[in-house]
């Protein structure tokens, strides 16, 4: 049976190892050829091919619930799933979500996006069917990378004692995108080890004892000795962590063995108990580019499957690349300069910095409230630490950055990526609530710079600065430097008027900087002449500007959304003084945004130049 003949994945269940076999070819196919096209994570779905046939060949979907930690590799799922049909429209406006979604199938039990959330789902899941008197199996699907995250072991911690029935699966390939970090990783690596031991000590063993009289006492005298070896570099004592959280631990097994696979989910479905089985795969398998390098086709955009080369290479340097290279040039004066990822080195930028200063770059796993807090601490002991994290992460540490960085003041920065909407990855991954979280918070200063060139100025100066700094940018980077020229200085609370005009006031934020130029552009076409200030200082806002500018049209455009945003921020204010309000808030809607290209979804929300321009026109 092909890929293309599935509809259910009740039709798995009849297929034999071998035909199931044929069908992970056909997937694989399927996977590289889409992603190749339409960008999306390749090597985390080309890892769990055999794993998910085996669950959908052992377990009865959707009345079992298979829930996916971060949902990033449920790509096999949905061309299992009744959705092979649709998959070319993978991560396109309207078309297959990337992650996990409840509207989009039945199968799809439970919605993700963030990491080290499926243990704390599924265990409310089996409680629930507990509590319905229903009888299936709920499953969790968690990377090795996913089980940095704390999350997991609040839940380990919880559904051990409660010895609630769930089985966890824990996909462990030694990376998180990156390769993986931390204790709980090196403690894996051992039950790896001690895997590898006891294949080899059964291959010894077996072909020992076909050796006729002599085989079978030096096979055991061998196996004695191999034990004992094994238990100086394997700590039997560490093999106990899951059981000693209440779990009945399997593994470490072979993830792209199907038989295997199969038969040990068969083994552990009936358990009346907390599982934990441990599979081994390998990130990228079956496409030789994405083996090599897994960390690069972990997110990819388009590439040509041939060369594994992308389709576009951008010319301008990303936020990340410009804020790594700016803070390793800081570093090189000022020691007390750190910086921290939480599992995101290459996606934030920070392996340039790495590059230059390795001591100082610290990655915590996916631990973002650690790391919030961990920074608190570095800061309090003499530090000046840096974190660059994506903003729709960075949502985990909320109270950290309210109780533990502001509230004793502190000089730490964290650097909010990807603010705004990212575009494919969809409504998980945009990063639209950030000043509505950070600019209620004292003492701290919330920053968004027009473009690369100001994004180094503000660093520089927060390089100075004795106090909690939010610096956000989007995942367009942008060079305004041709049109406008950069002040060698940064100053908080002072705003910069890109143009004069006197038609109508346009207050724009970070990426609406350059958005704003566009519709200024086309306003003068009709004769309509906007000042544009580019308010990179959301928080202190330029008050006297505010005032001197009352009384006009105001505008606020912002890519966030309108709750709680810059252009609220600016109504509060007026308010407060007895000034006009503004006549128009730009900025996203109360709704989750959907998943498509970030041109697209601006324009769907009004929020494109063309769309600008009309919308103050009507106003006027
Ligand atoms: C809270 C949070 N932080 C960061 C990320 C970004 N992220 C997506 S997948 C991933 C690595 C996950 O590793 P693992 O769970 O081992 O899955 P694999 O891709 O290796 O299969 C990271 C860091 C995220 N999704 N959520």
């Amino acid at each position: 049976m092909r890929l293309d003949q599935i509809e259910t994945p009740e039709m798995i269940k009849t297929l034999s190892v071998d035909e199931l076999q044929e069908l992970a070819v056909d997937i694989r196919n399927e996977l590289v050829s889409t992603v190749a096209r339409n960008g999306g994570h390749l090597a985390s779905n080309l890892g769990v091919v055999e794993l998910t046939l085996a669950l959908h060949k052992v377990f009865d979907m959707p009345t079992d619930k298979l829930i996916f930690d971060v949902g990033h590799q449920s790509y096999v799922h949905k061309l299992l799933t009744g959705r092979y049909h649709q998959f070319h429209s993978l991560r396109t406006y309207g078309g297959l979500s990337g992650f996990p979604k409840r509207s989009e199938s039945e199968y799809d039990a439970f919605e993700t996006g963030h990491a080290s959330t499926a243990i704390s789902a599924a265990l409310g899941m089996a409680r629930a069917r507990d509590q319905l008197g229903q009888l299936h199996q709920v499953i969790a699907l968690v990377g090795d990378g996913a089980m940095t995250g704390g999350m997991c072991y609040e839940a380990l911690n919880d559904a051990g004692n409660s010895k609630t029935r769930m089985i966890v699966v824990l996909n462990d390939n030694e990376m998180s995108i990156a390769r993986n970090v931390g204790a709980l990783s090196r403690y894996l690596t051992n039950l790896r080890a001690s895997r590898r031991w006891s294949d080899a000590k059964v291959a010894v063993r077996s072909g020992l004892s076909a050796i006729p009289l002599i085989g079978k006492p030096i096979a055991r005298v061998i196996s004695w000795l191999k034990d004992a070896v094994k238990a100086i570099f394997v700590n039997e004592e560490q093999e106990g962590f899951f059981d000693a959280l209440g779990f009945r631990y399997y593994g470490p097994i072979d993830g792209h063995d199907l038989p295997g696979l199969i038969q040990t989910l068969e083994k552990v479905k009936a358990l009346r108990e907390p599982v934990v089985v441990h599979v081994l795969t390998q990130k990228g398998h079956g496409y030789d580019k994405a083996e090599e390098k897994p960390e690069i086709f972990h997110g990819t955009p388009p590439f040509y499957v041939e060369s594994g080369n992308r389709r576009k290479v951008g010319t301008l340097p990303s936020y990340g690349t410009v804020m790594a290279q700016t803070l390793a040039d800081l570093a090189d004066e000022d020691e007390r300069i750190i910086t921290i990822t939480a599992a995101m080195p290459s996606g934030t930028g920070l392996n340039h910095f790495q590059n230059r200063h390795p001591e100082r770059m610290i990655d915590v796993g996916i631990a973002e409230e650690h790391a919030v807090t961990m920074a608190a601490g570095l800061a309090a002991g003499g530090m000046k630490p840096y974190f660059a994290v994506y903003a729709s992460f960075a949502q985990r540490g909320f109270d950290q950055i309210i109780h533990d960085v502001c509230m004793q003041n502190l000089p730490v920065t964290l650097l909010l990526d990807r603010a705004g909407l990212v575009g494919e990855d969809g409504e998980t991954h945009h990063g639209v609530w950030d000043f509505a979280s950070t600019l209620p918070v004292p003492n701290l200063t919330v920053l968004a710079p027009r473009d690369i060139g100001e994004l180094r100025t503000m660093l520089r100066w927060s390089a100075k600065h004795d106090g909690p700094c939010v610096i956000r940018y989007g995942r367009n980077s942008v060079d305004l430097s041709a049109r406008y020229s950069q002040a060698e200085s940064f100053t908080p609370g002072k705003w910069e008027t890109l143009e004069q005009g006197d038609d109508c006031m346009l207050l724009a934020v970070g990426s609406m900087v350059e958005t704003a130029i566009d519709a200024a552009d086309m306003l003068a076409e009709k004769g309509i002449h906007a000042r544009i200030v580019n308010a990179s200082s959301v928080k202190p806002m330029d008050e006297a500007l505010l005032r001197e500018i009352a009384g006009k049209p105001v505008f606020t455009l912002e890519e966030h959304v309108y709750t709680g945003g810059f252009g609220a921020a600016v109504c509060g204010f007026a308010a407060d003084n007895h000034l006009p309000a503004p006549r128009k808030i730009f900025a996203l809607p109360d709704a989750f945004v959907t998943h498509g290209s970030r041109s697209i979804l601006l324009d769907v929300h009004g929020l494109s130049a063309e769309k600008i321009a009309d919308q103050i026109i009507n106003n006027l």
